[in-house]
């Protein structure tokens, strides 16, 4: 049965008949016809952000917990714009977005009319796919679409640009006839599996590196089986932190540039290296001519674009990580790598032993731990704490560590949460910024006040842009040019903003602090007081090799 109803309304009917239940926005001028429809539909949830690019971030932060695709929406121009951060974010990270925004009217479109912009243009190459949509009766159809491409294959942002006569345009509403089965993931051909089994077998001195594909494929348990069928020891990239548990004792920790001696060297010596939905991009690889010298390397992506990428394959499988890596399983014969295991346990050392605070990062994050006993998510921002607690937090659950990993964008953290809480509303969600990267996007605490967002808010204070002061200090002759940052008082600023706020100062004072600020029912900020010249250690200097890295600071 088809009904007549405005394009604001067709938008509005889809996305609800689609299930999305919250969307993050901003209004203006060209999406109003939008926002004037909105209040129809209550199953919607809105979300007033205080700047789009939180809103694209929160898109992100829930699409990353829960699995489905966050929505955000923003008007033309300056909106538009202003979401292009966190699209970019986004897609480096394969996030499943969908971003509407209102256009100016399509007579205007190319007239320089008032907040006019070529968004379409803007995003190109940052989404998986964008739509300018002249006719409200494409609109259902565009935006069932948008859903499903941002979710299947590799999943990503996708960008919907309607013109504001469009949303006021009559057009016939056909409800969805019903889900269309999505087209079958690839499962990897049959001679690949088989020849990456073989490798398995025959390899002295295997590794398994695990990237965010395991997460995004719920691979998690295959991922584990063949780990413990073949005892291979299992690195966890920054994005697939999370994806295996930490204290399991196959797990050796994190690999790249800020990776431990213990796992790089470990890939220095591999013979063999099978990579799992992840890109070895150069932060993992350092430089990529001298990275893993002896090992062949399998690599399973869905994205066949990434398989010779960036390192070359012995044996390249396309396919999902799950049903892949259950095919793995299936063709592999058990077996042990316990000489392999001590050699790399012999180069093993205990963490950022350089840290001379009292107030360690490890101890922060151990009081956020028993505060929560384990059972929280953790979104980070990007610097020094974010390698901190890549490094330091014991995951154990899965997908639990949300970060901006390939982009790498300061004013992640917050706004993300909030999206994180949203797709998880029963759990604890910490935001661990630094100084910096808080003051990107920390009026979004209002957003959290005025929606009731209960997001705990850790701010990492060290009085500088701590890993650009850091690259200062080893690469720049200590020159500390525009890094030493200044903050306002954190405990004050949450005050104002109506939330209870803690400034620790003392390892002594964190876990009343921590505990307090984690069973607080609202939003709550701590500001952890840690050594302003704290280094992140070990570190591979920019295109080094991973055989290369520094330890201490001289
Ligand atoms: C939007 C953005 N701008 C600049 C950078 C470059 N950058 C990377 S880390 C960093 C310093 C972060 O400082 P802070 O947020 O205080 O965290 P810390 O390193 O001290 O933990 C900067 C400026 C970035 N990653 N993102």
């Amino acid at each position: 049965m088809s009904e007549t109803l405005s394009g604001a309304h067709i938008l509005c009917r889809t996305l609800a008949d689609a299930g999305v239940d919250v969307l993050f926005g901003y209004p203006g001028g060209a999406i109003m016809p939008f926002y004037h429809a909105l209040p129809e539909y209550p199953c919607l949830r809105h979300i007033l952000v205080r700047h789009e690019q939180a809103a694209a971030h929160a898109a992100d932060g829930y699409a990353r917990a829960s699995g489905r695709v966050g929505v955000c929406v923003a008007t033309s121009g300056p909106g538009a714009t202003n979401l292009v951060t966190g699209l970019a974010t986004a897609h480096m990270d394969s996030s499943p977005v969908v971003a509407i925004t209102g256009q100016v009217s399509r007579p205007m479109i190319g007239r320089d009319a008032f907040q006019e912009t070529d968004i379409i243009g803007i995003t190109l190459p940052i989404t998986k796919q964008n739509y300018l949509v002249q006719d409200a009766a494409e609109l259902a159809g565009v935006v069932r679409e948008a859903l499903a491409v941002a979710q299947h294959g590799r999943p990503g942002p996708v960008l919907i640009d309607i013109p504001k006569d469009v949303q006021n345009q009559k057009a016939a509403y056909v409800g969805d006839a019903g889900a269309q089965d999505a087209a079958p993931r690839p499962t990897g051909a049959d001679d690949s599996v088989q020849r990456a089994a073989d490798l398995i077998a025959a390899a002295t001195r295997p590794l398994l590196m695990v990237g965010h594909g395991v997460i995004l494929a719920n691979a998690y348990a295959e991922v584990r089986a063949l780990a413990e069928k073949t005892g291979m020891p299992v690195i966890t990239t920054l994005l697939g932190i999370s994806a295996f548990p930490e204290g399991h004792p196959l797990h050796l920790g994190m690999p790249g540039m800020h990776g431990e001696v213990h796992v790089n060297r470990a890939i220095q010596r591999a013979d063999l290296i099978v990579g799992i939905g992840l890109r070895f991009d150069d932060r993992v690889t350092g430089n990529v001519a001298a990275f893993a010298p002896r090992a062949q390397i399998v690599h399973i992506d869905l994205d066949r674009s990434e398989i010779e990428r960036n390192v070359p394959t012995a044996v390249g499988i396309v396919g999902d990580a799950r049903a892949v890596t259950r095919r793995l399983v299936a063709a592999i014969r058990p077996r042990t790598c316990d000489a392999w295991r001590a050699e790399i346990e012999g180069s093993r050392r205990p963490q950022d032993a350089s840290f001379r605070g009292g107030m360690s990062p490890e101890a922060i994050l151990a009081a956020i731990h028993d505060a929560t006993g384990g059972e929280c998510t953790i979104v980070t921002d990007v610097g020094q704490h974010q390698m901190w607690v890549a490094k330091l937090f014991p995951y154990r659950r899965p997908n639990t560590h949300i970060t901006s990993g390939g982009l790498g964008t300061m004013g992640f953290a917050v706004p993300a949460a909030m999206g994180v809480h949203l797709a998880r509303p029963g759990e604890p969600v910490w935001a661990i910024s630094g100084d910096g990267g808080f003051q990107m996007n920390m009026a979004e605490m209002a957003t959290m006040v005025q929606e009731g967002l209960p997001v705990k808010l850790a701010v990492f204070n060290n009085g500088y842009l701590g890993m650009v002061r850091q690259w200062q200090q080893f690469f720049h002759g200590k020159r500390y040019s525009s890094t030493p940052i200044w903050s306002p008082d954190y405990v004050k600023l949450a005050e104002a903003y109506g939330i209870p706020g803690y400034r620790v100062q003392h390892a002594s004072e964190l876990a009343d602090a921590v505990g307090e600020a984690n069973a607080a029912p609202g939003p709550t900020l701590v500001e952890f007081v840690i050594e302003q010249e704290a280094n992140v250690f070990p570190m591979i200097p920019p295109g080094g090799s991973l055989s290369e890295p520094i330890e201490a600071a001289v």
